[in-house]
């Protein structure tokens, strides 16, 4: 009995060290790293955070997805947040930022004051690893799974509009072109299809998805992987000559809540975007969608799996970053 008791735990504690190991030696990133010079950042980001979201909801999936398309071009540098110059067009203006509405650089912005009119913080703490521990608050305070933040992120020095082009996927993706994308960044299947479910909270301009209620294809106007019922509630919302600054809810059920009735509406047919719909309708992403639509708390686990390893991309240590002043100018 003692005997297969020990050799359990030697099964479990090598295979915690195989999957965990790698990453944490690539990334350089550390859950205690402002220990010493700004113990408090935390407190002070969430204050923050829950006062911009008092202010407004839009906070919530404007610093989400703030934080996946800083990640994904440049790394989680805060190449995102630098505003262009007469000299420079940065990310932030690329036209694919349409949706990075202003509260998510606010939040960054005003969390950034916070903390350095602390003395001992101030220019201590990177506006990346801001964004970082703000992007947990959000989800956290919206109704999804808490977590700890890897820290140690340095601010990056480049940022440009044509960094842009063919690093972010696009709402008419299919299952092969988006775990494309994601492999090029280190997420696999798993990761791509918890990380696409950040689209349980925040809004779409209607132009993201007007090809899938109008013009699909020659045979079928309207896509034919798309909910009879909520079709016709899109054509609604988004009629032909459409204002382009409407936006609409992206989960019709929940919109407000970080939730798993993202899956659950795949399961009716009600993912507004191609690329939503597809992880039902591929059979090899189909199986996963189920299992997460039925079990919150798997695909909790597998959401910080995926954002924690969406935080160590492309991330800037030593002569590659530094603290920015201002978040968004270089110093
Ligand atoms: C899987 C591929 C993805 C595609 C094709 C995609 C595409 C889009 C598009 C087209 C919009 C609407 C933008 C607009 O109308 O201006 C949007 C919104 C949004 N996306 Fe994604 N996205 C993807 C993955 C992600 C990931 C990984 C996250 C975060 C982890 C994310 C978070 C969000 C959020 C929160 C919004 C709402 C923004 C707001 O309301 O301000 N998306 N996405
Ligand atoms: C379409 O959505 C409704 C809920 O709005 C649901 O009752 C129905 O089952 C869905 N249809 C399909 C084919 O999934
Ligand atoms: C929030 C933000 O920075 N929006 C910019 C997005 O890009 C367009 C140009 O493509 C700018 O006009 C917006 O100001």
């Amino acid at each position: 009995m003692g005997r297969l008791h020990l050799l359990i735990i030697v099964f479990l504690s090598i295979s915690s060290v195989t999957i965990f190991m790698p990453e944490l030696v690539a990334a350089q990133l550390k859950t205690n790293y402002y220990a010493k010079t700004c113990p408090n950042v935390e407190t002070i980001v969430r204050n923050v955070v829950n006062q911009k979201i008092q202010q407004t909801f839009v906070t919530i999936p404007a610093v989400l997805r703030l934080f996946f398309h800083d990640c994904f071009v440049e790394g989680c540098d805060s190449s995102v947040i630098v505003a262009s110059t007469s000299g420079n067009t940065a990310e932030k203006d690329h036209p694919d930022n349409l949706s990075l509405a202003g509260d998510g650089f606010d939040t960054v912005i005003k969390a950034k004051a916070a903390i350095d009119a602390i003395p001992s913080c101030k220019n201590k703490v990177s506006c990346a690893d801001i964004l970082a521990i703000a992007t947990r608050d959000v989800v956290q305070l919206s109704g999804g799974p808490g977590y700890i933040v890897e820290l140690g992120r340095l601010d990056g020095f480049t940022s440009k509009a044509s960094n842009v082009e063919g690093n972010l996927p696009k709402p008419t993706f299919n299952l092969d072109q988006l775990n494309t994308m994601f492999a090029s960044h280190g997420l696999n299947q798993a990761d791509m299809i918890a990380l696409s479910a950040a689209h349980t909270v925040g809004f779409s301009h209607c132009s993201k998805f007007s090809n899938r209620i109008y013009n699909f294809s020659p045979q079928n106007p309207v896509d034919p992987t798309l909910n009879k019922t909520y079709a016709a509630q899109l054509q609604q919302m988004c009629p032909k000559n459409v204002d382009p600054r409407i936006a609409i809810n992206m989960d019709p059920i929940t919109p407000r809540a970080f939730d798993n009735v993202y899956f659950q509406n795949l399961q009716k047919g009600m993912g507004l975007f191609t690329s939503d719909q597809v992880l039902f309708t591929d059979q090899r992403s189909k199986g996963t969608v189920d299992s997460w639509a039925s079990n919150s708390k798997a695909f909790q686990t597998a959401f910080i799996n995926a954002m924690t390893k969406l935080g160590r991309v492309g991330v800037k240590t030593g002569k590659n970053g530094n603290i920015r002043r201002d978040c968004g100018a270089f110093n």
